[in-house]
């Protein structure tokens, strides 16, 4: 039975919004978290003018402050044997405004102090080049990715990143989770789009203007780096016909359709033949430039990275709404839920890698899995997380299986291994972390790290490849 290769990147994953804080420093601009509130309405919320507001809490403004102490976390991640960080750079500490003439220079000498460190333990960085961090500025003055323009901006700024980081970082990845631009279009795509009858047109035109500067990054980046590997990356959780009448069955095949759009168009390098109907039934009219066909067929990406949390299902005609977090459909009575409703299902992880593996026969990374839960101090001082143990050995244990089924999977990143703020509710409460980090979703506390009990479990995991569960 195949098992894990020798070299096989484990490791943990993090967003720069979601962790760094310092969301004014060292001459960073506004993004587009920096506007989001705590809470699970945090997107409808959203001021239509896109102003701060006093006496607001807005996470990402301290978030774990990771900016300051990511020297002091490398070295906990480096302790737990991690041979790979997955984070990404804020666009906004680079280019400002996203449309300035000149790079911020205190940005990119930041995130190439963090490299070295990184290198110091032995951990190879793995970059996310935009996590839900589009500047404030460009979606102002541009209204965000359905407009043509970011495509050169965005080029601009993989250019840079590119040469200033080619020594120091091998494995890249264009946009984060670019399928939730169906879904989660602010965090995605830049955009506020209303729940409306437009909002499809918005949407598929930003993903095309996406996919052209996801194009444009691949060349930029093998022409600039030598042997570098750059991947998309996509929300990847599935869901199951909630019964076998038949149009539950095509419904939820045509709803996963909706995210493998992405995939197909960046991995396969043309755009599959089922869209063309879809787009006639949503009255989408898609504009692209001359060139952008071959653009997109000459430049596709390197491996598939994804994130993983859970399995929806799905009944026939069931809304899927934009503007919320995942979409948990109807209660599957073969599964546990997480304390915020995402049903645990490693079984799932296995079906997920098998079906995308063969649908596109490229190198797969797991770019995030985890078990999003509260967790309790007992008066020892212990944290005794055996909940997200239980789920890391089943998910492991499931991703096993996917390698001896002959997957080709190269990495793993447990998302979130130091407690950040969440996407979702930009809740502090929501933690991920094998390390403990005081604050509440208030915004109190000390910021002190704590070991949690998965710190030493996943250390072992690691250290055994996979294989002491
Ligand atoms: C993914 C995002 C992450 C993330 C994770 C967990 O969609 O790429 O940024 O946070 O989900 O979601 P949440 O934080 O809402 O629990």
């Amino acid at each position: 039975m195949k098992t894990f290769a020798k070299n096989f990147l484990w490791g943990g994953a993090l967003a720069a919004n979601q962790c760094e804080g310092a969301y004014l420093e060292d001459g960073k601009g506004l993004e587009i978290c920096d506007l989001l509130e705590t809470g699970k309405d945090r997107f409808i919320k959203l001021d239509p003018a896109l102003e701060l507001h006093e006496g607001h809490v807005y996470p990402s403004h301290e978030a774990i402050d990771f900016y300051h102490h990511y020297k002091e976390d490398i070295a906990m991640f480096g302790e737990m044997g991690m041979k790979c960080l997955r984070t990404s750079i804020a666009w906004s500490r680079i280019f400002p405004n996203g449309d300035d003439a000149e790079p911020n220079e205190k940005g990119l000498s930041y995130y190439e102090d963090m490299f070295r460190e990184l290198h110091r333990w032995g951990i190879e960085p793995v970059i996310t080049i935009s996590h839900f961090e589009t500047p404030l500025a460009l979606v102002k003055k541009y209204g965000g990715w359905d407009n043509r323009k970011l495509v050169g901006f965005f080029e601009r700024y993989c250019k840079v990143l590119f040469e200033r980081y080619k020594d120091q970082v091998k494995y890249w990845m264009t946009f984060n989770e670019i399928n939730n631009t169906l879904k989660l279009p602010y965090l995605a795509a830049g955009m506020v789009v209303a729940d409306d009858a437009n909002a499809p047109q918005r949407q598929y035109q930003a993903a095309h203007n996406m996919f052209v500067a996801n194009a444009l990054a691949v060349k930029a980046c093998h022409e600039m780096i030598p042997g570098a590997k750059i991947g998309c990356m996509l929300s990847l959780s599935t869901a199951y016909p909630n019964t076998c009448r038949p149009e539950d069955v095509m419904e939820t095949y045509q709803l996963r359709q909706r995210s493998l759009f992405f995939s197909d168009v960046m991995l396969r390098g043309r755009y599959p033949s089922y869209i063309d109907r879809k787009w006639e039934e949503l009255g989408v009219q898609v504009q692209m430039e001359p060139g952008d066909f071959e653009l997109i067929a000459q430049n596709t990406n390197d491996y598939l990275a994804f994130s993983y949390y859970m399995t929806s299902t799905h009944i026939a005609g069931m809304k899927i709404r934009s503007n919320t977090g995942g979409h948990v459909g109807a209660d599957n009575p073969y599964l546990e839920k997480s304390k915020w409703g995402w049903p645990i299902d490693p079984v799932g992880l296995r079906f997920v890698c098998n079906e995308l593996y063969d649908r596109y026969q490229k190198p797969m990374f797991i770019a995030e899995n985890g078990l999003g839960t509260a967790d309790t101090i007992d008066s020892d001082g212990r944290i005794r997380d055996t909940a997200r143990m239980e789920y890391l050995k089943k998910h492991i244990e499931a991703l096993q299986q996917a390698v001896a089924d002959g997957c080709d999977i190269f990495g793993y990143t447990w998302w979130g291994p130091i407690d950040i703020v969440s996407a979702g509710t930009g809740e502090m409460e929501k933690r991920y972390g094998f390390i403990y980090v005081d604050k509440d979703n208030q915004g109190n506390g000390t910021l002190q790290r704590r070991k949690k009990d998965s710190f030493e479990y996943y250390k072992k995991v690691i250290a055994s490849n996979g294989q002491d569960l």
